[in-house]
């Protein structure tokens, strides 16, 4: 396979890059399901999904849908590693015309509405210009979607709607400066290659308020754990935004507009509403309360060392490991409970590269005797948000962030 050099020296790109197996385009579109299942344990409804390791430059994914490809990460994988490998990172798209194919010699980003110079921005170009590395969790609005009781539509993500990357590339803040925003400007929007097969569909576009765009960490993305991106996670050039959710995350980035009044297309108008009300919740059927669009994300802690439902051997003393988050701040502790909630204990954190990186967290639970445990993990970010113990619910599964407990029989 082809590859960038993301040397800023020589900023040398190949023609054609193309990644394995996408030349005939129908892998992008398909995948097959390998024999295995996995039971995400969602309330409510079917709960297992396939294994499909038939996605170009991806390994052994959970299929939620093939077409467009809906493809999330199983937990193991955050046990395994701190940041997920590309080949196993989440995949979202909302429509069916993907791109299979990218010509980087002639893929262009253009910047354009209310600036001073409209520019098209070359990728060799875009190589050459200052560039940051963050670590920052890319998190969907609808992860653990599933675990929504009663059931909302949209796609039954377990916990893998989500993925920790360290991201290169160059703050839009410098291509922004290059076009020249002119006053009164309040909002920049961004599209990409991707489009709807559906006549008349809107075309996914996400806009960030001026200023946001401009906080110098907000960056187009060429590089993720020091590798191109796969093509199914936005290549050449994606969007990264620090600590909100994946949906400004905007994949195969070609137009950026600046605009001098507030975005009203259906993507940032209609879709992706949050109710305003207190951790976006409300009462299972309501109708007509107010919304905002989705925004910041909020702490969330996973136990990856058990799965819950297992059993394992019995030893008094039981290691849990874990994965934690603090949102748009970073983590400030995890605590542990394996008393219901009554007493918590202070987990070991460890190292933070960025504050919008998952943080590993270790303790060790004490198991007086053999018989089911239930274990609690609680984050509290540097803003002194806490994870609640009781889930919200909104129509769209936004926002999940409750206490994710795991029950393990140990014998
Ligand atoms: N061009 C494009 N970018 C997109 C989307 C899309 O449909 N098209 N979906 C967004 C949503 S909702 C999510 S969750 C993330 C998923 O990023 P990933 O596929 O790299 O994990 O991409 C975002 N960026
Ligand atoms: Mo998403």
């Amino acid at each position: 396979m082809d590859r960038l050099d993301f040397d800023a020296a020589r900023a040398v790109t190949r023609r054609r890059l193309l990644a394995a197996g996408i030349a005939g385009g129908g892998a992008v579109l398909a995948g097959r399901a390998l024999g295995a299942d996995v039971d995400l344990r969602l309330p409510g409804g079917p709960s297992t999904r396939a294994m499909t390791s038939d996605f170009p430059q991806k390994g052994a994914m959970i299929l939620q849908r093939a077409r467009p490809a809906l493809l999330e990460t199983p937990m193991e994988v955050f046990q395994q590693s701190l940041y997920t490998p590309n080949d196993r990172f989440f995949v979202r798209w909302h429509w069916g015309d993907l791109p299979t194919s990218i010509d980087v010699e002639t893929y262009r980003i253009r910047v354009g509405g209310h600036v001073e110079r409209p520019l098209s921005i070359s990728l060799a170009q875009l190589l050459r210009m200052p560039r940051i590395e963050l670590a920052a969790v890319n998190q969907c609005s609808g992860n653990s979607r599933g675990l929504f009781e009663p059931r909302v539509p949209g796609a039954q993500w377990g916990h893998g709607a989500m993925g920790n990357a360290k991201w290169m590339g160059v703050p839009l803040r410098h291509v922004l400066d290059l076009a020249g925003v002119r006053g009164g400007a309040v909002a920049v929007r961004v599209g990409a290659m991707d489009k709807p097969l559906v006549a008349g569909a809107p075309d996914f576009e996400k806009s960030l308020a001026l200023d946001h765009a401009r906080d110098g960490e907000v960056m187009l993305a060429f590089a993720m754990n020091g590798e191109q991106l796969p093509l199914l996670n936005g290549f050449p050039v994606r969007l990264v935004v620090p600590g909100w959710f994946s949906t400004y995350w905007m994949k195969t980035v070609d137009a950026i507009e600046v605009l001098a009044s507030p975005d009203e297309n259906y993507w940032m108008a209609k879709a992706y509403k949050i109710p305003t009300a207190p951790r976006a919740s409300v009462v299972p059927g309501s109708k007509d309360f107010p919304t905002t669009p989705i925004n910041r994300m909020i702490p969330r802690s996973w136990i990856t060392s058990v799965a819950d439902g297992a059993t394992y051997g019995y030893d008094p003393v039981l290691p849990i490991e874990g994965i934690a988050m603090g949102g748009d701040v970073g983590v400030a502790r995890v605590e542990i409970s394996a008393t219901g909630g009554r007493t918590w204990e202070p987990a070991a954190l460890g190292r933070e590269d960025d504050r919008y990186g998952f943080r590993r967290f270790t303790a060790r639970v004490n198991v007086p005797r053999p018989g089911r445990v239930k274990v609690m993990a609680r984050c509290t970010n540097t803003r002194g948000e806490t994870q609640p113990m009781e889930a919200n619910w909104n129509p769209g599964g936004y926002m999940r962030n409750c206490v994710e407990p795991v029950i393990v029989r140990l014998t």
